[in-house]
C-alpha cells in the first residue's frame, strides 16, 4: 500500500526511523517549507536559510536514489501553511491511507500531530526518534524515584552504557570528569584557529532570497551565513573541529573574548541537531583523536560530555516534564525583555558584543548564552516566557527541546533547581576573569574613581536579597549570603536603590 513518509526540517538522516521499509516503487517522501514552523516564533534568517537549504539538498540527495519526493516549498500557491495541512494535502493527491513519520522533536508539533491523528482515526504512524542514545523509556527509567536529576551520574551511566572513554570499568585517566581543567582564562597571545565556514551555494542563495522576500522583519543578517547545509559538508566541519579546535576545546571551554564568536567551539550544534550528523559518529570521532594521542583527555571528555552527557540529559528533562515545565518561574520573574537584546544598543561591552555575534552569525556559545544574555535575565528579573522566546528565535540549531532546559533550568532557575543545582548567577568579576570584555567597557568590574561601577554587581546582590527566602538554604550559595549577613542594613538599602536605579535605567534604554 502507499505510504506518505514526513520527513521535517530537522530530520534530514538517511537512517531515519520514517525511511525505514521505504518501498521505492510505491511510497512518496513528503517535506514541506511552512510559513507557521518559520513565524510561531520570529526565527533568525540565517535559520530559517539553514533549515529550507539542508531540506532542499536533502531531498535531491533521496531523489538522486530514485526515491520519488514530493517538496512542497513556501511559495506553493496551495501550500496550506502549516505541516498537518501539508500532510493532510498529501495523502489526497497521492490517493494515500497511511502515512509514517518520526516523532517530532518539539512538544507543539507532538501535539499538533497527536490532534490531527485522533481526527483521522490512526491513519498515521508515529515511529520513535532513534537518533539520541537514551529512548524516552530508558531516561524515565533513571529519573523514576530520584528526588533530583543531576546530569553527572545520568552521564556515567551513558558512559558505561557506550563504552566511551572507558578502560574497563574504570573512567578512561582515572576521573569521570575533568570540569575543573576547562576553565582556564584565554592568553592573550593565544592564535585562535580559522574556522571553515561554507559559501553559500546556488541552493543556499535561493532559500536566501526567499527568506528576504517572506520574513523581511525577522532578526538578524544573512550576510555571513557559513553554515552545513549537507552531510558532506557536515562532515568536513566535523574533521576540521577534531583538527584545528578540539586539542584546545577543554581548556578553554568557559572563556570568552570580544568580537571572537567562535574560539574553540565545534559549531556543530545545527548539523547534529538537523540530522546531517549523528551524535555517536561525532562522539567516535573525538575518543578517536584522543586514543591516536592527537588530543589531550580533557579535551575528548569536555566534548562528549556535552554530546552524551548535557545534549541527551537536556532531551530527557524536557519530555519527562512537558508541558508544565514551559510554565515555570520559581524565581517569580516579571521583567519585561530589554530592547537591547535585539539591538545590541548598551553601553555593557558583553552585553553588546554576544547581542550583535548573535545577530551576524546566529550562534553564540555555550559560556556567552549562559553568563552573558542568560546572567542578565537572571539577575534583572526577565520573565521567562520572554527570554525562553528569545533564545529559541535568534539562535541557528534552537529547537526547543535543547533550547527550553538550558534556559529555564541552567540560566534563569524558573524550574526552581530541578536542572542545576544552583543559579549561575554572577558580578562583574566573572566576566572580567574569563573575558576581556570589560577592558574597553565604560563600566567597571571593580569601583574605581570616576567610573560608573558594573550594573550587574548591584543586579547581583539585590538578586540574592530578593531572593533570599527562595535561596539562602542552598549549601551552594552559603558563601554570598554570608557576605551579606555581615553588611550593614544601610549598605543593603544603598545596593537595592542602585539595583532598583539599574532597572529604571534599563527600562528607559539607558544602560
Ligand atoms: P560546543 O561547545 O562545541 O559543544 C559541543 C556540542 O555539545 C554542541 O554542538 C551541542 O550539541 C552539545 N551541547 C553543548 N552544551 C550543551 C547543552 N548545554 N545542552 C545541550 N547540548 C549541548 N544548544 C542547542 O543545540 N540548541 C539550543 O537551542 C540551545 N539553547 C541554549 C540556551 C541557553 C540559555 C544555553 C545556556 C545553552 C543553550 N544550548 C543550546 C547549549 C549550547 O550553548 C549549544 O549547544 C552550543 O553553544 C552550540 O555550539 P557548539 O556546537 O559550538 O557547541
Ligand atoms: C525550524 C523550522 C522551520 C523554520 N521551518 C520548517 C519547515 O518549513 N518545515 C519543517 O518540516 N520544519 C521546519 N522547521 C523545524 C520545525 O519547526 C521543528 O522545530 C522541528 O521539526 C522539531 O519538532
Amino acid at each position: 500500500m502507499r505510504t506518505v513518509r514526513l520527513v521535517l526540517g530537522d530530520q534530514l538522516t538517511r537512517d531515519l526511523s520514517a525511511l525505514r521499509g521505504l518501498d521505492k516503487t510505491q511510497d512518496v517522501v513528503l517535506m514541506a517549507e511552512v510559513r507557521e514552523e518559520g513565524t510561531h516564533v520570529r526565527h533568525h534568517k540565517q535559520k530559517i536559510v539553514l533549515i529550507f537549504s539542508a531540506m532542499r539538498h536533502f531531498a535531491e540527495a533521496l531523489r538522486e536514489e530514485g526515491i520519488e519526493v514530493d517538496y512542497v516549498r513556501l511559495d506553493d500557491p496551495h501550500n496550506t501553511g502549516s505541516l498537518t495541512g501539508e500532510l493532510e494535502r498529501a495523502l489526497r493527491r497521492h490517493k494515500a491511507k497511511q502515512a509514517v513519520m518520526t516523532e517530532p522533536g518539539e512538544w507543539r508539533l507532538r501535539a499538533a500531530f497527536d490532534a490531527w491523528q485522533k481526527a483521522h482515526n490512526g491513519l498515521l504512524e508515529m515511529a520513535e526518534d532513534d537518533r539520541f542514545f537514551a529512548s524516552h523509556a530508558r531516561f524515565r527509567k533513571w529519573a523514576k524515584g530520584r528526588k533530583s536529576f543531576r546530569m553527572e551520574f545520568f552521564y556515567r551511566e551513558l558512559r558505561r552504557e557506550t563504552g566511551f572513554l572507558m578502560e574497563g570499568d574504570e573512567p578512561a585517566g582515572g576521573k569521570w570528569n575533568y570540569d575543573s581543567e576547562n576553565r582556564k582564562a584565554l592568553p592573550k597571545k593565544l592564535a585562535l584557529p580559522e574556522r571553515l565556514r561554507f559559501p553559500p551555494d546556488e541552493t543556499t542563495r535561493e532559500a536566501m532570497a526567499l527568506v528576504e522576500r517572506e520574513f523581511p522583519d525577522h532578526f538578524g543578517t544573512l550576510d555571513r551565513f557559513g553554515w552545513p547545509v549537507t552531510r558532506q559538508e557536515a562532515l568536513r566541519a566535523l574533521d576540521h573541529f577534531i583538527e584545528e579546535a578540539l586539542p584546545f576545546f577543554g581548556d578553554y571551554q568557559d572563556a570568552m573574548r570580544e568580537s571572537e564568536a567562535f574560539l574553540f567551539h565545534s559549531l556543530l550544534s545545527t548539523s547534529v541537531n538537523i540530522g546531517l550528523l549523528s551524535p555517536r559518529e561525532v562522539c567516535l570521532a573525538a575518543e578517536e583523536a584522543w586514543r591516536e594521542g592527537q588530543v589531550p583527555l580533557n579535551a575528548a571528555e569536555g566534548f562528549i560530555r556535552q554530546i552524551l552527557g548535557w545534549r541527551e540529559y537536556v532531551r530527557g528533562i524536557y519530555w519527562l516534564k512537558m508541558p508544565d515545565y514551559a510554565e515555570t518561574n520559581f524565581l517569580d520573574a516579571h521583567e519585561p525583555l530589554p530592547d537591547f537584546y535585539w539591538t545590541g544598543e548598551t553601553k555593557m561591552r558583553c552585553l553588546s558584543d554576544v547581542v550583535k555575534q548573535t545577530r551576524d552569525h546566529a550562534y553564540s556559545h555555550h559560556i556567552q548564552r549562559l553568563m552573558v544574555t542568560g546572567n542578565f535575565a537572571l539577575l534583572a528579573g526577565i520573565d521567562p516566557k520572554e527570554i525562553s522566546e528569545w533564545y529559541l528565535a535568534v539562535y541557528a540549531d534552537a529547537f526547543d527541546w535543547v533550547e527550553l532546559p538550558n534556559t529555564h533550568g541552567m540560566a534563569i532557575f524558573a524550574d526552581g533547581g530541578l536542572l542545576a543545582s544552583k543559579p549561575y548567577a554572577a558580578s562583574g568579576a566573572y566576566i572580567n576573569r574569563m573575558s576581556n570584555f570589560c577592558e574597553g567597557c565604560p563600566y567597571a568590574p571593580k569601583p574605581r574613581a570616576g567610573q560608573e561601577p558594573c550594573p550587574l554587581n548591584a543586579l547581583y546582590w539585590a538578586f540574592l536579597v530578593r531572593n533570599r527566602h527562595r535561596l539562602s538554604k542552598n549549601p551552594r550559595l552559603a558563601m554570598p549570603y554570608r557576605t551579606l549577613e555581615k553588611w550593614s542594613p544601610q549598605r543593603r538599602n544603598e545596593i537595592m536603590k542602585d539595583a532598583e536605579a539599574t532597572l529604571s535605567r534599563m527600562r528607559r534604554g539607558e544602560l
